[in-house]
């Protein structure tokens, strides 16, 4: 039985959802707040009871969700016991064991990317024909490891964690990173043991020589992450803990239905509850991307102008309707979030059920458009293609 394997494109992390396939109980591993709503719905498509909300360790390069994810679903949330993560409901040590249904995930304690990192050992019963599966968190990636430059890491105990913790698991254990940045998915203890680049028939002296040497930038977010993460995601920056709530739940607006995050939009359309509606011009679309499966109906009205009639008859068109059935739910995506407000209060004005997604396809949250810009829905890794 393999993991549920998901992707945050902006911070190359991977999210794990294991599960008992009997009791649809699951333990989560690593979760990224920006993903809280796919996280969500995830479970919810699948099923799934959530139990546990796990970290690897106290993460520098984004923020987790546990906190949220943990209000949102009744899971508890633990923590390595020497990452200092307090908000944790359960800190855990070296040995103990996780329960889902029938399952159990054993806690190894991997330090060396941080002092308190560690490893989870999903084993299988000999029934089922595989040794198992071990999430490494940032300990071993794909031909790679954590870095041990900041947060009480450490080159000797990361090599030690790799050779005689990991390395000692059955080579056809299926080895699950807490990152790749190359689009990896997974490796095999046997694998990594043979051809590692940092660890494979180095010494220790060696490897300590290798990381020492690595001059890797800070990552972009640690000031803010740390922080955040010590308290499970909740009370960090007061941004961060909006942004959490505000991706989860419409936020009430003037004139229309409510503002949505990218996220929240994308579930209502894939759960088939929201119709995504693409206000920009077909120029704009073609310069910057394409949404799958959005309606074309440019906003072309400002004030001023007579009443854009096309853009009436399209937007009720895209939200169906008549003849009994009733017209679907709207979700609005412009350029930088501006326009889309317009179109959103017009659609209202039709008697139509429309929602504004915030930052639309590449603004930032202060409301700039800019190409490459933090925000928006290319940031958030939302699907589009350039032609
Ligand atoms: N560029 C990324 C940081 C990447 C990074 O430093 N990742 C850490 C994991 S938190 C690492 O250990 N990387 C190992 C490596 O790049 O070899 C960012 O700004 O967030
Ligand atoms: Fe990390």
């Amino acid at each position: 039985m393999n993991p549920i394997q998901l992707f945050d494109p902006a911070s190359s992390t991977y999210t794990y959802i294991l599960f008992d396939v009997d009791s649809r109980e699951a333990l989560l591993i690593d979760p990224v707040d920006e993903q809280l709503p796919r996280d969500l719905q995830v479970l919810r498509e699948h099923g799934l009871r959530l139990v546990w909300t796990v970290e690897t360790h106290a993460h520098a390069d984004h923020i987790t969700s546990a906190g949220l994810l943990a209000e949102h679903t009744g899971a508890k949330t633990a923590a390595p016991a020497g990452c200092g993560i307090g908000g944790a409901s359960v800190q855990l040590q070296h040995g103990d064991v996780l329960r889902f249904g029938d399952q159990a995930v054993e806690v190894l304690h991997t330090p060396g990317h941080t002092a308190g990192s560690v490893s989870y050992l999903w084993r299988m019963g000999s029934s089922t024909g595989s040794a198992g599966h071990v999430f490494t968190g940032d300990t071993l990636l794909i031909n790679g490891c954590g870095r041990t430059d900041f947060q009480s890491g450490s080159a000797k105990d990361l090599y030690h964690s790799l050779t005689q913790v990991l390395f000692a698991l059955p080579d056809d254990t299926t080895v699950w990173p807490g990152h790749d940045y190359q689009g990896r998915t997974h490796s095999r203890i046997g694998q990594e043991k043979a051809s590692n680049a940092r660890v494979a028939g180095k010494t220790e002296a060696e490897f300590v020589a290798i990381m020492d040497s690595l001059n890797l930038p800070r990552p972009k977010r640690m000031d803010e992450a740390v922080p955040a993460n010590l308290l499970s995601g909740l009370g960090g920056p007061v941004r961060h803990d909006l942004d959490g709530m505000l991706e989860a739940m419409p936020r009430p607006a003037t004139g229309y239905a409510g503002d949505v995050s990218p996220q929240l939009a994308w579930a209502w359309v894939q759960a088939g509850q929201a119709v995504l509606v693409d206000v920009r011009t077909d120029a704009e679309r073609e310069w910057v991307g394409f949404v799958p499966g959005a309606v074309p109906v440019a906003w072309k009205q400002w004030p001023g102008m007579a009443l854009n009639t096309d853009f009436d008859r399209a937007v009720r068109e895209a939200a169906g309707g008549g003849n009994a059935a009733p017209a679907r739910r709207l979700v609005l995506l412009c350029r930088s979030g501006v326009r889309s407000i317009a179109a959103a209060r017009r659609a209202t004005e039709l008697g139509l059920e429309a929602y504004n997604i915030l930052e639309g396809f590449e603004g930032d949250p202060d409301g700039q458009a800019h190409r490459g810009a933090r925000g928006g829905w290319r940031h958030h890794g939302l699907p589009w293609r350039q032609n």
